[in-house]
């Protein structure tokens, strides 16, 4: 039973990452069919995008030997919880004491694939239409169709910033591990891993300018294969590269640490989404395994101890929403699983950690440190046993909704924290912010928090809307969906069934009692439901506005 559950949920966490679905896998064909010989997979560095459209002729001219716009370097991992960067000590004195740290950085969906959109675009599920990991709520081919002409990298690229992606991207990118898929949309150069292969340390299959590429063997852990540090190696190139370059780079670095690991399937096995749990066999099903760290770190955090708040295994779940108030106790062996299972997490991390210097110290040695703005960030956080839920995602409690956002770079004050509510939609336009780019096409729904990052003065008090979207539980029945808000000090949100979950977040920051149907609290309840409904159509502008909301 023990380590069933474990695996089973483990593999609740993986379908929300890779969605698995033979739908996708035909869509995508025809969207973006493979044309290795028609596909350019580099460009020259000269701001030309992939598909040679409109936008060299504007950024010819703003590249140049003047060119004074900050590179963009943004790191980011997968499922790591704001209380993982303890572990991450190199990322600590060279961006923590370096930067500025926000402490209620929010997704507002909790899963792989619309954290990811929302950042990218700066825009809420329903204005960028990703609101699910797999078609047609969400996923690669919807990305493409409706959000990939106005994202960061499309965007950056149009300003003249040569544009170059690495590693993990929108859920489905290349499905099945499809080789020499066209580039996707906004990127100059791609190192793109195809899915699902992207949740493997070894045996991942990355798309790239000089063709595409298997790195290694899923069970056979070589160092010189492992997809953190070849990452970290393709980042310190480009870095090297584009020191020579007049003009400005972004890139983004997507590791998959420290989310779990897929088995790969046998070939020609098409995975269905919802296998019996019960028997989840390599041969058959989908099984995963939580991340491997790199060979040197096999052994570090030995004795390492799970952190167990006062939700963890909650002892009454009685006033919880559906789904969560039928979980069991989590019992002992489970117990043990989740301890061990975060050391291997954090285990993960630490190859990440040797990344981030890596690309610090090149910036630095290579005279570029001064002029780079470097993002370290999560896409959404990981619950570990906190009410009862033993490893994943989606609902939106703390320890899932919360990420690591870390920021360094010109005009960043070193060492401060933020603690004010903000969250991955105003990633993209502050990124625009120090590029000097504007959005095209779309107005993004968040904030630039270069004020807040500089010290000149605050950023307005806003609420972010929280949504959801399809997806299945372990036995194959359907995750309730709910919307919702986060303010600053409360956490609302509401089933389809109509069962709602507030939580007065100063008083009961471990979510332990639900106050939705609390006299004491109508009030404020009914506030945020106008916030709710408020937020819910918001476009752009509407968004942005600041909130009364308590
Ligand atoms: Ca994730
Ligand atoms: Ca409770």
């Amino acid at each position: 039973m023990t380590r069933t559950r474990y695996l089973l949920l483990a593999l609740v966490a993986v379908l929300l990452c890779v969605g698995p679905n033979t739908a996708l896998a035909v869509d995508d064909t025809s969207q973006v069919a493979a044309s290795p010989e028609a596909t350019p997979l580099r460009v020259p560095n000269a701001g030309a995008t992939s598909q040679g459209d409109d936008a060299p002729a504007v950024t010819a001219a703003k590249r140049g030997k003047r060119d004074k716009r900050p590179n963009i370097v943004l790191m980011q991992t997968d499922d790591q919880t704001l209380a993982d960067l303890a572990v991450m000590k190199k990322a600590r004195s060279l961006l923590q004491k370096r930067g500025v740290t926000f402490n209620q950085m929010v997704t507002p969906f909790a899963i792989c694939c619309p954290s990811r959109a929302a950042m990218m675009t700066g825009s809420y599920p329903h204005n960028n239409g990703v609101s699910a990991n797999f078609p047609p709520a969400g996923g690669y081919v919807p990305w493409e169709q409706k959000s990939s002409e106005t994202s960061i990298g499309r965007w950056l690229q149009m300003a003249g910033y040569y544009t170059v992606h690495i590693g993990k991207y929108i859920n489905g990118y290349a499905y099945p591990n499809r080789e020499n898929v066209r580039v996707p949309t906004g990127w100059s150069e791609w190192h793109g891993s195809a899915d699902p292969s992207t949740y493997q340390m070894w045996g991942y299959r990355l798309n790239e300018p000089k063709g595409s590429t298997q790195y290694g063997k899923f069970w056979k852990p070589d160092p010189a294969t492992y997809s953190t540090d070849v990452y970290r190696r393709k980042a310190v190139r480009v870095v090297r590269q584009q020191a020579r370059q007049a003009g400005p780079f972004f890139m983004q670095v997507a590791f998959l640490a420290p989310h779990v690991e897929t088995v790969p399937l046998k070939v020609g096995f098409i995975p269905q989404p919802w296998v019996d749990t019960d028997d989840i066999d390599p041969e058959f099903g989908i099984k995963s395994i939580p991340p491997r760290p790199a060979p040197r770190d096999r052994d570090a955090f030995p004795n390492m101890p799970l952190a167990r708040g006062p939700s963890f295994n909650e002892a009454d779940v009685s006033d919880k929403g559906p789904f969560v108030r039928d979980l069991p106790l989590l019992d002992e062996a489970e117990i043990e699983d989740l301890v061990e299972d975060n050391r291997r997490r954090r285990r993960s991390l630490l190859a990440v950690d040797d990344a981030v210097r890596a690309v610090v110290r090149t910036l630095r040695a290579s005279g570029q440190l001064k002029k780079t703005v470097i993002v370290f960030m999560g896409d959404n956080g990981y619950l570990l046993g906190q009410h009862r839920i033993s490893m994943g995602k989606y609902f939106p409690y703390e320890p899932a909704l919360k990420i690591p956002f870390v920021m360094r770079g010109p005009g960043i004050r070193s060492d401060a924290e933020v603690g004010k509510l903000v969250s991955l939609v105003d990633v993209t336009p502050t990124l625009l912010d120090f590029a000097g780019a504007r959005p095209i096409g779309r107005q993004p729904d968040g904030i630039s928090l270069r004020p807040v990052l500089s010290g000149e003065h605050g950023i307005r008090k806003r609420t972010v809307l929280l949504s959801s979207g399809p997806q299945k539980s372990p036995n194959g029945t359907n995750l309730p969906l709910f919307d919702g808000v986060r303010t600053s000090r409360y956490a609302w949100w509401r089933y389809e069934d109509g069962f709602e979950e507030m939580y007065d977040l100063r008083k009961d920051p471990d979510e332990l009692t639900n106050i939705a149907e609390d006299p004491a609290y109508a009030e404020v309840r009914d506030e945020l439901v106008a916030e709710w409904n408020r937020l819910k159509d918001c476009s752009g502008k509407s968004c942005r506005t600041r909130s009364s909301a308590p």
